[in-house]
């Protein structure tokens, strides 16, 4: 089983959810960072970035019709829209560090858009669905190519099968470094805690890099 992303003081400093005010950014923000979210189709990111945001998310959802019936992955039967351009929102963490966060469409067909979205970002959440960990290959290989460090969050649905955290690992042929944890991209505290989570991952990254 995946351990749930530790829970941390960061978590307790996030500012109320988008409606609650927050649409300007904190005078104590000193700091931004584009952050990607990305996986494959129905695997949750548009859902996520919607969960965390401080200001109203863009979405560009438009309805899946049969045309796509032989190019896209079978998703739940009540998915109606996928993500054909970006989702956005945006973070505020500690009171002073601004994510900007990036969602990319699911199917690989949309790589082109993938890889302008990337450009400029310090990292990437990676999120899987444990129920079809095939179907995040094309993303963390994506990711690879654009060399972006990366943290994966386990999103978890009901009736998923539960993997031992090693045969994710093995699945997904992570290296050692890369963090690895559980999400429910509907509950904010979870999905801010894996954001977390691969910010840690970043400021590591780039401290052993200088
Ligand atoms: N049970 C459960 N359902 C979820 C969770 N996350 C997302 N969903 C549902 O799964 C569906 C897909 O979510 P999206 O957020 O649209 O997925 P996406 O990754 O943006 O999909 P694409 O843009 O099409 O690639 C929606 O109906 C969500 O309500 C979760 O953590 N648990
Ligand atoms: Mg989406």
């Amino acid at each position: 089983m995946v351990s749930k992303a530790p829970s941390d003081t960061l978590a307790e400093a996030v500012p109320p959810p988008a409606g609650a005010g927050g649409k300007y950014l904190d005078s104590n923000v000193s700091g931004a960072a584009k952050i990607l979210v990305v996986g494959p189709l129905g695997v949750g990111k548009t859902t996520l970035i919607g969960t965390v945001s401080e200001i109203e998310p863009l979405s560009t959802e438009a309805p899946m019709t049969q045309a796509g019936v032989r190019v896209d992955p079978d998703v739940d039967s009540g998915k109606k829209t996928t993500t054909v351009a970006l989702d956005f929102g945006r973070l505020t963490i500690d009171g002073d560090l601004a994510l900007y966060l990036f969602g990319t469409p699911g199917q690989q067909r949309f790589l082109p858009a993938w890889q302008d979205l990337a450009k400029g970002a310090l990292g990437a959440l990676a999120l899987v669905d444990a129920r079809d960990l095939t179907a995040s290959f094309d993303a963390l290989g994506n990711l690879e190519d654009l060399d972006l460090p990366f943290a994966v969050a386990v999103n978890v649905f009901p009736r998923g099968p539960r993997h031992d955290a090693d045969d994710i690992r093995t699945a997904l042929d992570l290296l050692p470094d890369t963090p690895l944890v559980t999400c429910d991209a509907r509950d904010r505290a979870s999905s801010i805690r894996a954001l977390i989570t691969l910010v840690r991952h970043l400021i590591h990254v780039a401290t052993e890099s200088s």
